[in-house]
């Protein structure tokens, strides 16, 4: 009983909306999946590449809004992921540089 006390506690406590969520982008060949998102302030990104993709990908961010640190994550084939915490609002253009065609918007909303 004192368990699920606990559980309904925490519930309470972190409602549903608010930042410091996690919303994952599947990589394919060659997409990310979604290829676009609207995501909150403070919603971290992460992308995963899964245990049989044929090709290598990464993930670059290719254009910001002002003051975001630029990052590109490593080239893999499978069985990777990479997470990026989105603090800026604005909109966030994704390239895989190995893949021009493979590209991702993401909008971060307040
Ligand atoms: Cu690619």
């Amino acid at each position: 009983m004192a368990a699920g006390a606990a559980l309904t506690l925490t519930l309470v406590l972190v409602p549903a909306s608010s930042a410091g969520t996690t919303r994952t982008v599947t990589i394919g060949d060659n997409f990310y999946s979604p290829a676009k998102m609207t995501v909150k302030v403070g919603t971290t990104v992460r992308w995963r590449w899964p245990q049989d993709t044929g090709d290598s990908h990464d993930v670059k961010l290719r254009s910001a809004p002002k003051g975001v640190r630029r990052f590109h994550s490593e080239e893999a084939g499978s069985a990777y992921s990479f997470k990026r915490k989105l603090t800026v609002a604005g909109t966030y253009r994704i390239v895989c540089t190995l893949h021009d065609e493979m590209r991702q918007t993401i909008t971060v909303k307040r």
